[in-house]
């Protein structure tokens, strides 16, 4: 049971995807996510996690000038009319600094701060908050053939290991976070379950876990096998109140306004019940 009974945060998925065709297409798409970043605001949502890089197997590269064009200006056009935390889903360094320069304040790393020799440093230097996540592999094969002996135990011991580096390196303790990585190098039953059911695991290693489980494949595997991505809602909230009963301390997702709902009854009736 969720030892604290904090209420989890939601933060809210913000892809800035790509559009080839025109420029009037790249502002017709700014405006749409910015559109977005207002109504996840509106919605609940505690953190805005941006991202110009799909990590999606198969999804193309994608280059340093290209992403930072894609995530600064909305980056800084949320922070001109929001005081909303801000975190940029980047592996990328200098992506990462640029986020920072306009106004990000946590650093979202899929490769745990492993992607670039200059990573660690530059965390370090940037003193935000950093999320290291777990993933076995790297994004373009990562599902190809994942292996474990103990999936909990391995993603556990992965991430003490970063977090020894992260603090090696200089970040701060208290801004780490820390995160089982739901998909990335996961087989999606015999890897993912056991990890969302082994969650205290995590949270027990003493820093903020955020779990991202949202719209994932593994939802539609437990389904029908044949559920499209926003067709998930119902296995994404179950997803993220089993997060909340370990104690996550944030969950990332896509629905902002149903899940918010979702954790403040599920905190609602947790409360009730320790209150006797
Ligand atoms: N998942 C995706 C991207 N970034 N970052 C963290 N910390 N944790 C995650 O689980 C995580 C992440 C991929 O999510 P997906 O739903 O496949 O794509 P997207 O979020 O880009 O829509």
């Amino acid at each position: 049971m969720n030892p604290s009974l904090q209420p989890v945060r939601v933060m809210g998925v913000l892809n800035v995807t790509p559009d080839s065709f025109s420029d009037g297409g790249r502002f017709a798409e700014f405006d749409t996510s910015l559109a977005q970043a207002r109504r996840m605001i509106a919605d609940g949502a505690d953190i805005l996690d941006v991202g110009g890089e799909s990590t999606r197997p198969g999804a193309a590269a994608v280059d340093e000038a290209t992403e930072i064009a894609r995530v600064v200006p909305l980056i800084a056009a949320i922070r001109a009319e929001s005081a909303v935390p801000i975190s940029i889903d980047t592996m990328k360094p200098a992506v990462a600094r640029a986020a920072a320069r306009a106004g990000a304040t946590m650093w979202n790393d899929v490769t745990a701060l492993r992607h670039s020799p200059d990573s660690l440093a530059t965390a370090a230097a940037l003193g935000c908050d950093v999320v290291l996540m777990h993933m076995q592999g790297e994004p373009g094969t990562m599902q190809a053939e994942p292996h474990y002996a103990d999936v909990v135990a391995e993603v556990a011991a992965f991430l003490s290991q970063r977090t020894d580096a992260a603090m090696a390196a200089g970040v701060a303790r208290d801004r780490i976070w820390l995160d089982p990585g739901i998909g990335f190098g996961k087989h999606m039953t015999a890897h993912n379950l056991p990890l969302l059911a082994g969650l205290d695991r995590i949270v027990a290693l003493g820093f903020p876990v955020l779990l991202g489980a949202s719209r994932k494949s593994f939802i539609s595997a437990l389904d029908d096998g044949n559920r499209p991505a926003d067709a998930r809602l119902g296995g994404s909230i179950a997803a993220a109140l089993a997060g909340a009963a370990a104690g996550v301390a944030a969950v990332r997702v896509h629905d902002v306004r149903e899940t918010v709902q979702a954790l403040r009854v599920w905190t609602a009736i947790a409360q009730a019940g320790s209150a006797g």
